[in-house]
């Protein structure tokens, strides 16, 4: 008999969180994994890594019992223990750097290894209750995210329903080939359908570059340079929308004339381009209306990334291409889904008086830089979930060096013995996505999703929710959001937010967020007060928002 597949979402942090099919022929065992054939965003499709993830969840080298270390720090010798014993020692550990330091010097330290909200935000609550130092997450996506809120204001774009009737989609800082299937799928269908050209601008020869009709290989961090570039020829040879830009945009004149000097010659030798490669893709641009730039987080990873990122999102605001079906700009739609995660993250608990430590600066942080502690205790205790990183942060080498610190109580919880995990003196084991239940938005699509556990979990493996938990209860943090199973949380998050009960998305397959197409093309305004696109960066739009969310 043909074994049934199950409904799921995927937890990663790509912008497809795709609609899943899991096959499972036993009642403890996952086979094969499909995209979702009835979701048209996901429209079947999955990327080959999730479509062998059975290979991941029953790996023999996953963790399966809570561990403590018995070699030095970093030898990677541990022991089996029991988890109460784990916690106890955890909870301890928390309790004593509290007592010695105050409780700053206790950093709950975690990111998007899932992106379910329950599972990915719920260490907040933990933190904001106890008054433990908090984090900015800024190792990913805040510098794309502040040049949004800069020129539109929000983190919302095109529907990505709209690209397959685009002429002209234009992979900028984005390597879909390998990050964001979708996208460059549903621009293949434009390329059958209309002939829609295919535009890569980046500084590598990616697999993405490969297969498109026109790549433009700048030098890295000089984007706004050939974005203006643009511009200035998009003004001078009359391809910008003057009717659309007095409407719509907050100072079209002073933006022209800050252009006047800022042609292709001048951005050639900053860009490494060709003068004539700029003018052709600046022709190609403004003549075609129906233009869609997928612009992707490649520009976030230079320290100018937010002019550079800003620069680009003007071009739309420039030819007008937002009145267009599959025209305007997609970066992220992480603001498509108004949720009150209060409960969650126990955001009725923030203090913004407790110190917010860069996660980014976490080798400087554990190495004792005055620069990121100010007058503030030193970190000695952390609980890592859903980051690993030893293998993921800037300056590698101060990262090791602080995790290697003897007067620094380290707990990581994880699926498999990452290079951070190997730091720790307790390591715990994590269920996965398909141990666990959660709710997902999709940031490079429109569907909220929840998911339901489809297997038990793996040996005695425990979902960040339970460990989290189960520490809020022996250091005596109160909070409603601790007395609910994970579904309960996400059952009370949808309703909080005025979206339909858990039970219900989860029949229905998700829930479709979209805008209509006014509103998604910001042409009721765009989502500042004054409904204008800004040219202009304000010092205060150009600073990552305080509680600005990745998606
Ligand atoms: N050299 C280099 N560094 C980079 C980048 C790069 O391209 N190159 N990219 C940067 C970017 S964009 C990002 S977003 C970060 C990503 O860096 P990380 O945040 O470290 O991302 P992941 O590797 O996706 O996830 C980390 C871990 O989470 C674990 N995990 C998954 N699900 C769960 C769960 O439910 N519970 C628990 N407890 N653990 C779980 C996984 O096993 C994995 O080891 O790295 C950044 N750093
Ligand atoms: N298979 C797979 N998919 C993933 C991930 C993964 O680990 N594996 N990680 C996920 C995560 S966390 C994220 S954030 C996304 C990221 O996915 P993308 O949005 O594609 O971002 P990156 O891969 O960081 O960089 C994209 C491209 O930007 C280019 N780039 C670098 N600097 C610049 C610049 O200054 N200007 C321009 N124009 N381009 C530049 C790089 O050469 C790269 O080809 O992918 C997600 N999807
Ligand atoms: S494409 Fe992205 S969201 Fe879809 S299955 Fe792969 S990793 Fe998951
Ligand atoms: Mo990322």
């Amino acid at each position: 008999m043909p074994s049934a597949y199950l409904p799921s979402v995927c937890p990663h942090d790509c912008p497809s969180t795709c609609a899943l099919e899991v096959e499972r022929p036993s009642p403890e065992r996952i086979g094969k994994l499909r995209g979702a054939r009835g979701n048209d965003f996901t429209q079947g499709v999955i990327c080959a890594k999730v479509a062998r993830y059975a290979e991941r969840v029953h790996h023999p080298e996953r963790l399966t019992t809570p561990l403590r270390r018995v070699g030095p720090k970093g030898s990677g010798r541990f022991e089996p223990i029991d988890w109460t014993t784990a916690l106890d020692t955890v909870a301890a550990a928390f309790v004593e750097a509290t007592e010695r330091h105050g409780p700053e010097a206790v950093w709950p330290y975690r990111y998007a290894g899932t992106m379910g909200l329950v599972q990915r935000d719920g260490l907040e609550r933990l933190t904001h209750c106890l008054g433990y130092s908090r984090q900015h997450k800024t190792i990913c996506s805040s510098a794309v995210g502040a040049a949004l809120a800069a020129g539109l204001g929000a983190a919302r774009g095109t529907d990505p329903r709209e690209i397959p009737d685009s002429d002209l989609v234009v992979f900028w800082g984005m390597n879909a080939a390998a990050t964001h299937v979708h996208a460059l799928h549903l621009a293949r269908q434009a390329r059958r359908r209309r002939d829609a050209r295919i535009v890569v601008v980046d500084p590598y020869r990616n697999r993405t570059a490969e297969l498109a009709d026109r790549h433009l290989a700048l030098q890295p961090g000089s984007d706004g340079a050939l974005a203006c570039a643009v511009m200035h020829v998009l003004f001078r040879d009359g391809l910008a929308d003057r009717d659309y830009l007095a409407r719509y945009t907050d100072r079209p004149a002073e933006l022209e004339r800050h252009l006047e000097s800022r042609g292709p010659e001048w951005a050639a030798p900053i860009t490494g381009l060709d003068v004539a490669e700029i003018e052709a893709f600046a022709h190609e641009y403004g003549t075609t209306p129906r233009s869609l730039i997928r612009l992707g987080y490649g520009l976030s990873r230079s320290r100018n990334g937010v002019p550079n990122a800003h620069a680009v999102t003007c071009l739309p605001a420039v030819t007008g291409a937002w009145r267009q079906r599959g025209g305007g700009l997609l970066q992220s739609n992480g603001a498509l889904y108004p949720l009150d995660t209060t409960l969650i993250e126990g955001l009725d608990r923030l203090d913004p008086g407790v110190r917010r430590l860069d996660m980014s600066r976490i080798g400087a942080v554990l190495t004792g830089d005055r620069r990121d502690l100010g007058d503030g205790p030193p970190v000695t205790a952390m609980l890592v979930q859903n980051t690993n990183p030893a293998a993921v942060a800037p300056e590698s080498g101060r990262v090791r060096a602080g995790l290697l610190r003897d007067d620094l109580f380290l707990c990581v919880h994880e699926q498999f013995m990452t290079d951070t995990a190997r730091y720790a003196d307790i390591v715990l084991p994590a269920t996965t996505f398909l141990e666990h239940d959660d709710l997902y938005k999709g940031g490079g699509h429109m569907y909220l999703q929840v998911a339901r556990a489809l297997i038990p979990p793996q040996g005695e493996a425990r979902e960040n929710h339970v460990v989290v938990r189960e520490l809020a209860a022996r250091l005596g943090a109160e909070h409603a959001g601790f007395d609910m199973n994970a579904w309960e949380l996400v059952d009370a998050t949808l309703r909080a937010s005025g979206f339909p009960d858990a039970d219900s998305v989860h029949a229905a397959g998700g829930h479709d967020c979209s805008l209509p197409f006014e509103q998604a093309h910001f042409l009721d305004g765009f989502a500042h007060a004054d409904g204008r696109f800004r040219f202009r960066r304000t010092a205060r739009a150009s600073r990552p928002r305080r509680h600005h969310r990745r998606t």
